[in-house]
């Protein structure tokens, strides 16, 4: 599984704050402690308390303030195009790498955000969203995935670097939905060959809920059971990263030893 740490989002009070004060401690601390916990790659998302005129600003000074500690793919979370390229141009520098996070399949943002995935030879996150909203059933997610595979064809965005997403919403508005995206992304997996990358925001699952934990933990390995290969979700929740780990070797994607849970840790570490 690949992991994209989703804590340096200012939807977090304690991140929010920072970003609004300029505050580099709390956001390079939350950096290195997601990429000990696990995390491959880091989501960056200035979240919405700051100005929509200051958020270029702020993107920029996000990404340039954890590029200051780590050089592991940033997960650049804003709809934009311009603090979309923004962010890309502060992420790439010296040779990092980037995730545009993310696309719709509306034909207008996903040429434009294509085109950029392109640039900069970043991954691209494809959310089953287009000009009706997020769509409802798996035949219109699959839709759209199409049409989000389609243009990475046609821009020379190589499929490796695409990872679409079904989009999981609270499990109090819709109890069918979770259900809906399990089916999707087994066909997800079936669109293209090499297959693109399958991601949720898994936290969204249980915004609201009781048992918070428990309810991704227990989604999380069944949507690693349907194909699901990348996840974006809080790396230092450790009965997560436990499920996710013992879910890979269940799936025979990592081999069995008694100390399979601390192997996991330690290989992190050494990165
Ligand atoms: N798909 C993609 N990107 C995404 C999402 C997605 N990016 C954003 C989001 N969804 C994933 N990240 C989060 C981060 C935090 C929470 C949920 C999803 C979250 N936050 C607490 C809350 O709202 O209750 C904040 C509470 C606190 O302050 O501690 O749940 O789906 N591609």
């Amino acid at each position: 599984m690949y992991v994209i740490g989703e804590r340096i989002n200012g939807m977090f009070k304690n991140i929010g704050n920072a970003i609004l004060a300029k505050d580099k401690a709390p956001v390079q601390e939350m950096a290195e402690k997601q990429l000990s916990a696990g995390a491959d790659a880091l989501d960056i998302n200035v979240g919405t308390r700051v100005p929509k005129s200051e958020r270029i600003a702020a993107m920029e000074w996000l990404v340039d303030v954890v590029r200051e500690v780590t050089k592991a793919p940033l997960s650049i979370d804003n709809p934009g195009p311009s603090t979309m390229r923004a962010g890309l141009a502060r992420a790439c520098v010296g040779g990092g790498t980037a995730i545009i996070n993310s696309t719709t399949g509306r034909a207008d943002k996903l040429d434009v955000f294509m085109k950029l995935a392109h640039e900069f030879d970043a991954g691209i996150v494809g959310l089953s969203i287009d000009e009706n909203g997020v769509a409802p059933s798996a035949d219109e997610k699959l839709e759209i995935g199409m049409r989000i595979i389609a243009s990475a064809m046609e821009n020379d965005v190589p499929i490796e670097n695409v990872f679409l997403d079904p989009i999981i919403l609270p499990l109090n508005v819709d109890q069918a939905a979770p259900g809906i995206v399990l089916e999707t992304i087994t066909q997800f997996k079936m669109l293209s060959d090499p297959a693109p990358h399958v991601v949720i925001g898994l936290s969204n699952l249980s915004q609201g809920a009781s048992e918070r934990p428990l309810i991704n933990r227990t989604f999380l390995v069944m949507a690693m059971a349907a194909g699901l290969d990348t996840s974006i979700h809080d790396p230092l929740d450790d009965e997560l990263t436990n499920a996710m780990v013992t879910a890979e070797l269940l799936l025979n994607k990592t081999i069995y030893s008694n100390s399979y849970l601390s192997a996991y840790r330690k290989s992190k570490q050494m990165e």
